[in-house]
């Protein structure tokens, strides 16, 4: 697209915001300031490098279109191919089996900064800043249970496997001067009933306890559910009102991960809610297809209250927004750069919204004039601001990208076998 039709409809765009009260200048540098958090497991299945032992947890990939990245250069190139066609700066979300661990094995409670001394060099380089998640899935001492096993040699293990990954995080932390966001979610669960219910969710406070002991200063801990995972549908220790309960308490970050809750759940109306009791939320915005699917994030209703409940609360500095699916069935460099520009083109239309005059109509009671407005403004030209946005940051505007994906997948993907 010219360069020059772009900029013309972006004048017509401002100057129709500005009728309802709308500075687009203000809100593309709001969007300009809003980093995602990419997480490096779409590139390559969740696969890491520790072992190439199969994807087990309770998660599965579904898919197998050639190109995934095979090691840790591969997987740094696809994500500045990906970065490259997602305008703005983001943040980069890796997992403990994502580690250099120099060709050896490296058992996960031997896990040291060490092994993220690459990374951490790399994300300088780049410019990009690192969250971190401890990986309890994928081991051999991951049966159905970790940090909730009944027997204290396996819960010991998964114990100092997540307090060494805080360690990690509080060092990339450091490095970077701002804090590493570390995720906690494990699949503990049970197949079929079990009459222990207390039991295995006593064991899991107490790990949290013994992990969260040591204070840090660089690294946010935060603490995610979900309804259950393959294999564990009965039963999930880690549920929502478990983790709800304890991030209150102690202050901990809720991680909401839109694919881990009842399917007509509104993942966007517990934002207020939460806000009122934990320090922060950390988001995995995935869209789950009639379960929780990790398909690529689209730019659905669902994509849209999240972001807007963001915006209406005024939250924008409390919430960390990071991705999470993992889609193994198309070109995985496109599914990386998709669900990116959906979840920001759901930002702007948040940022856009004339929420002055909506809440004045709502003060008034108003309720004909709150709908129609919030009706029209789905059809105000925000899409005009959106390629602006494209443009000032150098990523191809519009479905550009796609062919510059293509072009990657016949340079270097197809050439993976
Ligand atoms: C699994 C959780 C978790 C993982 C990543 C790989 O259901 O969503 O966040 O997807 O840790
Ligand atoms: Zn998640």
């Amino acid at each position: 697209m010219k360069d020059t039709l772009i900029q013309q409809a972006y004048e017509l765009a401002r100057e129709r915001y500005a009728a309802v009260g709308i500075d687009t200048e203000k809100v593309l540098d709001t969007l300009q300031g809003i980093p995602l958090s990419l997480h490096c497991w779409q590139a390559d299945d969740v696969m890491g490098f520790e072992s190439g032992s199969a994807l087990s947890g309770g998660i599965q990939t579904t898919g197998n279109y050639p190109g995934r990245a095979r090691n840790v250069d591969e997987l740094r190139a696809d994500i500045l191919e990906a970065a490259s066609m997602i305008p703005g700066r983001h943040r980069l979300n890796l997992h403990e089996i994502y580690g250099e661990f120099g060709g050896g094995f490296v058992d996960r409670d031997q896990v040291e900064p060490r092994h993220f001394e690459g990374w951490m060099q790399w994300a300088q380089e780049q410019g990009m800043k690192l969250d971190f998640n401890s990986t309890s899935f994928s081991h051999p001492k991951s049966g159905n249970l970790t940090l909730a096993h009944p027997d204290k040699g396996i819960r010991d293990f998964w114990v100092e496997h997540t307090r060494r990954c805080r360690a990690i995080a509080e060092e990339m932390g450091r490095r970077q001067g701002d804090a590493c966001i570390m995720n906690l979610w494990i699949h503990d669960g049970s197949k079929d009933i079990t009459v222990n219910r207390m039991k295995y969710r006593e064991l899991l406070k107490d790990s949290l306890d013994r992990i969260f002991a040591t204070p840090y200063a660089h690294m946010k801990d935060c603490v995610e559910s979900k309804v259950f995972g393959i294999g564990l549908e009965s039963y999930t220790v880690g549920s929502n009102d478990f983790y709800i309960g304890y991030a209150a308490q102690r202050g901990k970050i809720v991680t909401l991960d839109t694919g881990h809750f009842h399917p007509t759940e509104s993942v966007a109306d517990k934002v207020s809610a939460l806000l009122l009791f934990v320090p922060e939320l950390m988001l995995h915005v995935s869209r789950p297809v009639r379960w929780d699917s990790d398909h690529v994030t689209i730019m659905n209703d669902e994509t849209m209250d999240l972001c807007k409940e963001i915006v209406r609360c005024g939250a924008l500095d409390r919430v960390h927004i990071g991705l999470d699916y993992f889609d193994a069935s198309i070109n995985r460099i496109g599914a990386y750069v998709v669900g990116s520009r959906a979840t920001q083109k759901c930002l702007l239309q948040a940022l856009l919204e004339p929420l002055g005059t909506l809440r004045t109509y709502e003060a008034a009671g108003k309720g004909f004039e709150r709908l129609a407005l919030l009706e029209e403004c789905k059809s105000l030209p925000w899409n005009a601001v959106w390629d602006m946005f494209c443009l000032r940051n150098g990523v191809p505007v519009g479905e550009e990208f796609i062919p510059a994906v293509e072009d990657y997948e016949r340079r270097v993907l197809s050439k993976r076998s």
